[in-house]
């Protein structure tokens, strides 16, 4: 069997580049955002020739210009389970499940992106994908007309589903094939400026939870951030007020380290769009929705179960230290708090890897010597004293993945006014069925990209 012309990293490169292309179209601050982020990005790597080097060997400048994440939200199981089908064409599996209900907001939801070292090479592209709670909407009426609603809809285009059904099984599609896939996937993404309700009920399921009016009165899940990656994050969101961006109070995740670990995030408020609905009778009627936003983000260190624990028990105490704090209201306290708190976390590279805090990539300095062939073994020890000796390098594998606590703040900062809390129970399993397939679970991947890395060390081991 002959190869496809364009295999799935391709196409995910493609569709992520077309993607932005769109959402810069329609959102002219995310355009503004993205040259800010570059603009901070190459002051760091000019201050930072080492960083420069390290990324450039890898092959990692070139994905930090395009890495980017998207969220939308979906209405139903069948759209869940369409999402499923569609990404798997474009290579991207779900990975996690996170439950946001425990923080009040009626979605639970995952991540689907690529999984393997050289797919994430090649394009890290993620999409945070929510499915609506519509048992959150207590009112038996509402909840049903909000189902029979997103029934009504079908939010996928006519060959897209197959098409991305057979790039999944053929690892890709021929050329012209390929262009239908992502026009019919960008579809799919794109802001309809019509609802499908009348203004009357749009109001009606806003007042219960404004996700769920988001969620509910479209055409389709308008995709409602897409997410460049700095390398800093503090001094992005300084800067965004002279560019008339207004970030919120916060910085989510963890503090400003020298060895930064899983994520930071902060966002701006979503823009204030005008929309035509349709009342009972036909009539139209204008109003407003804020649906979309911005977000920005910085990565670092995967951490491993035990450096996970780590981290939700000192975020734990964050918000105890801020109330009991002089530091002032608001986000100084937080800040403070939250720097104080992660005192108790290592912060260079080497306790992380002894500590098995965080996962990392080996990679032989000097393949060729014979040095390197002392780690014949692979024990713990072997691998400390090559590190040691510098014939191994160790570096952190990075955290492609979110955190629920941070998603959940990054929610409510685009819930306007005072929202009431939905707190469905967890409900794993209807998510798993709804998708399909079970979700992957983040750690085991990153603990095979370590072990995979180390296999590249032995001797005799082409290079990865
Ligand atoms: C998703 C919010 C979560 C992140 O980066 O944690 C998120 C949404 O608003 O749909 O994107
Ligand atoms: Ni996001």
């Amino acid at each position: 069997m002959t190869l496809p012309a364009i295999d799935l990293d391709t196409l995910r490169t493609r569709f992520a580049r077309a993607l932005s292309d769109m959402y810069r179209a329609e959102v002219p601050a995310y355009g503004e955002l993205v040259a800010l982020v570059e603009t901070v990005n190459g002051g760091v790597l000019e201050h930072d020739p080492a960083l420069r080097a390290r990324l450039s060997a890898t092959g990692g400048l070139e994905r930090l210009s395009q890495e980017r994440h998207g969220a939308i939200r979906v209405g139903s199981p069948a759209e869940l389970h369409g999402m499923r089908r569609l990404f798997a064409g474009f290579g991207m599996k779900p990975v996690d499940y996170y439950d946001l209900g425990v923080a009040g907001i009626p979605v639970h939801s995952t991540a689907f992106r690529a999984v393997s070292d050289a797919a994430l090479a090649a394009s890290p592209f993620r999409v945070f994908t929510s499915l609506l709670r519509t048992d959150a909407i207590a009112d038996t009426a509402l909840r049903e007309t909000a189902e029979r609603t997103v029934q009504r809809r079908s939010i996928f285009q006519g060959r897209t589903l197959g098409l991305a059904e057979r790039a999944a099984s053929d690892a890709g599609l021929g050329e012209s094939e390929a262009d239908e896939l992502v026009d019919g996937a960008l579809e799919t993404f794109r802001w309809h400026t019509e609802a499908t309700v009348s203004a009357g009920l749009y109001a009606e399921l806003a007042a219960r939870h404004p996700l769920i009016a988001d969620v509910v009165s479209f055409k389709g899940p308008h995709i409602n951030h897409l997410t460049p990656r700095t390398l800093d994050i503090d001094a992005v969101q300084a800067r965004m007020p002279l560019h008339g961006i207004r970030p919120k109070a916060v910085i989510e995740g963890p503090p400003r380290r020298a060895c930064p670990i899983l994520l930071r995030q902060t966002s701006f408020r979503a823009i204030e769009e005008p929309i035509d609905f349709t009342a009972a009778d036909g009539r139209r009627e204008t109003g407003a929705h804020t649906a979309r936003f911005g977000e920005v983000e910085q990565r670092g260190a995967a951490l491993t179960p035990k450096g996970r624990a780590l981290y939700d028990r000192l975020l734990g105490e964050v918000p105890e230290r801020a109330n009991g704090s002089t530091a002032g209201p608001g986000a100084h306290a937080h800040d403070a708090a939250l720097n104080e708190v992660f005192a108790a976390f290592p912060d260079d590279p080497d306790t992380l890897r002894r500590e098995k805090l965080a996962y990392f990539r080996y990679r032989r300095t000097d393949a060729g010597s014979g040095v390197a062939r002392t780690a014949t073994d692979r024990t713990a020890a072997d691998l400390d004293r090559a590190v040691e000796s510098g014939e191994i390098v160790a570096e952190p594998i990075v955290y492609e993945d979110f955190l629920p606590i941070s998603a959940a703040g990054i929610f409510r900062s685009n819930l306007t006014g005072g929202v009431a809390r939905a707190e469905p129970a967890a409900a794993r399993t209807d998510f798993e069925a709804a998708l399909g397939c079970g979700v992957a679970n983040g750690f085991a991947l990153y603990e095979r990209l370590e072990r995979e890395s180390v296999a590249h060390c032995r001797p005799g081991a082409s290079d990865p």
